[in-house]
């Protein structure tokens, strides 16, 4: 079935990784190139060997689609996953007077009264985006993120580009073009990004009624990210096809370079110890415009996952 095929990438992973240092410091066991085909009809892709928090992957999609890039949006829907590069220009500002911030992430982790800070500065962070509103358009802002790149590219004349609303419109013109692409690789903007896009790019294909879609991945954390972005894509998939009238065909996951942190090998060695459940089922407001979709537009039925398995991030 279909989550087999990821159990069956991190075995691969597993044996025939190369041992390499990243730039996190790290280190992992990679594989380059690798692919996953998830046919939609088997039920939607979120893993069940392992809890994965669909309300956090679906808020941060419509997060994108909707072309926002201010994390305002995802603290209103109690989602934290881009906070850090957010509090980051805040606390380098002038205008920042607390304690000192440098290198938060990797003090938090060692030094427990560090920790104790930084989270009172992060929660005052969060609580100043939520409620005041100019606050929020300064530092809440994270700019070229994928909301920026799919819903407002910047070209070199000055102009915005819709790749998002333009591929939506072929899909319901020309549905045979092979030439239904949205991009998020800038080489322009590459050299100076904090992050630079892991999914780079990605095309929708239409036949027999169906819609599928391919994104290339140039590097994915194949314990934490990669679960989330087979949800995340898989529902973008349902979400394009619910507004140009098709049904999901398949979701086809490309992979550049498949790692697995050093730090997670025991994780992922429970995970593989658990057998896979039947998929849930998700459910869309029939006939709603893509980007009227909210949270509540989307509900999953059946799923009834083996339990979390807590690995820390390597930032
Ligand atoms: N990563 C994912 N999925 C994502 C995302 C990041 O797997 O959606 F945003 C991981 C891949 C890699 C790290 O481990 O984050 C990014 O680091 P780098 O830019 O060095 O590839």
């Amino acid at each position: 079935g279909s989550e087999q095929q990821y159990l069956d990438l991190c075995r691969d992973i597993l044996e025939n990784g190369n041992r390499k240092d990243d730039r996190t410091g790290t280190g992992t066991i990679s594989v380059f190139g690798r692919q996953m085909r998830f046919n939609l009809d088997d039920g939607f892709p979120l893993l069940t060997t392992k809890r994965v928090p669909f309300k956090l992957i679906a808020s941060e999609m419509i997060w994108f689609i909707k072309g926002d890039t201010n994390i305002r949006y995802l603290l209103q829907h109690n989602n934290n996953i881009w906070n850090e590069w957010a509090f980051k220009r805040w606390v380098e500002s002038d205008e920042y007077a607390g304690p000192d911030m440098n290198d938060f992430g990797r003090r938090a982790l060692k030094d427990e009264k560090f920790a104790e800070q930084y989270n009172e500065q992060m929660e005052s962070f969060k609580q100043l985006v939520l409620d005041d509103e100019t606050f929020a358009a300064k530092y809440g802002e994270l700019g070229d993120v994928y909301g920026r790149q799919w819903r407002g590219w910047k070209t070199s004349r000055g102009e915005t580009i819709d790749q998002l609303g333009d591929v939506i419109n072929m899909i319901k013109k020309t549905p045979d073009s092979r030439r239904l692409i949205v991009s998020a690789w800038n080489p322009e903007d590459v050299p100076t990004m904090a992050l630079p896009p892991c999914h780079t790019m990605f095309q929708f294909y239409v036949a027999d009624g169906k819609l599928s879609c391919q994104l290339y991945q140039r590097s994915g954390d194949v314990f934490l990210g990669i679960p989330f972005n087979i949800a995340g894509y898989a529902l973008l998939t349902h979400l394009i096809a619910n507004e140009c009238g098709l049904e999901p065909g398949e979701f086809v996951h490309t992979m550049g370079d498949a790692h697995i942190y050093t730090n997670h090998l025991e994780q992922v060695k429970t995970q593989l110890a658990r057998d896979p459940r039947p998929l849930p089922q998700l459910h869309l407001t029939k006939g709603k415009p893509l980007f009227d979709m909210e949270l509540s537009d989307m509900t999953l039925t059946g799923y009834e996952p083996h339990p979390t398995i807590k690995a820390p991030v390597a930032v």
